[in-house]
């Protein structure tokens, strides 16, 4: 197996965090090569590896697989014993329509609340499609903690790829100290407690940013 996880500057690249989180969860080897957002050298950098020009970019020996979700689909369906997605088929449903509106939704809560993963920063007065934003994303997970987290920590009880999916919105909500409600909040504690979101921050701490 040789795995390389191309990704964005820890700090800012939300995108990055996703398969990266899941991959350090699923105790899965492999290199990780940091291209630095928002540079001159930026874009022909990512273009050297994958013509759609974004990160994270996974490889997997002759194989490349781009946009976020698909390598987290691509991360269950080639390590099935890492159980990235949920076993119970009503679970799954659920897990993968999450992470799909996930995927392609909340514009506003991502404008207005962008990944800043170290900074602690005032909550800044939010558009109404943003706090609408903010409070989808609370319904989605006191819904999946109260139907599929049983006596686990997560969405889905066990780590899973719907986890990684939220992770990145998790940071933005303690960066900005968005006010959630209980389950909310002890969920985030769940999600900020992983052993790979503490690296990722230590990582993030000693980035040089420009
Ligand atoms: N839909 C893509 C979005 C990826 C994306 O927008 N990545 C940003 C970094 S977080 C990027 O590569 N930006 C390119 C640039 O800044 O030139 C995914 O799910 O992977």
């Amino acid at each position: 197996m040789s795995l390389t996880l191309i990704i964005g500057t820890k700090t800012w690249s939300s995108w990055s965090l996703r398969p990266w989180v899941a991959m350090k969860e699923a105790k899965l080897p492999f290199k990780e090569i940091v291209i630095h957002l928002r540079q001159t050298d930026t874009r022909a950098r990512i273009l050297e590896y994958c013509p759609a020009g974004k990160v994270p970019i996974l490889i997997d020996g002759r194989d490349m697989i781009w946009e976020s979700l698909a390598i987290l689909d691509y991360l269950a369906a080639r390590f099935p014993e890492a159980k990235l997605w949920p076993h119970d088929f009503a679970a799954l449903a659920c897990a993968r329509s999450v992470s799909a509106e996930m995927h392609s939704g909340f514009p506003d809560l991502r404008r207005e609340l962008p990944m800043d993963i170290g900074a602690d920063l005032p909550t800044p007065t939010l558009s109404p499609a943003a706090t609408a934003d903010v409070e989808r994303v609370q319904a989605i997970w006191r819904d999946a903690r109260s139907r599929f987290g049983g006596a686990g920590h997560f969405l889905f009880g066990r780590f899973s790829n719907a986890d990684a999916m939220y992770a990145p919105v998790v940071t933005r909500f303690r960066t900005y100290n968005i006010p959630v409600d209980p389950v909310c909040a002890a969920y985030m504690l769940a999600v900020l407690s992983l052993h790979s979101m503490t690296e990722w921050y230590r990582a993030a701490d000693e980035e040089q940013i420009e």
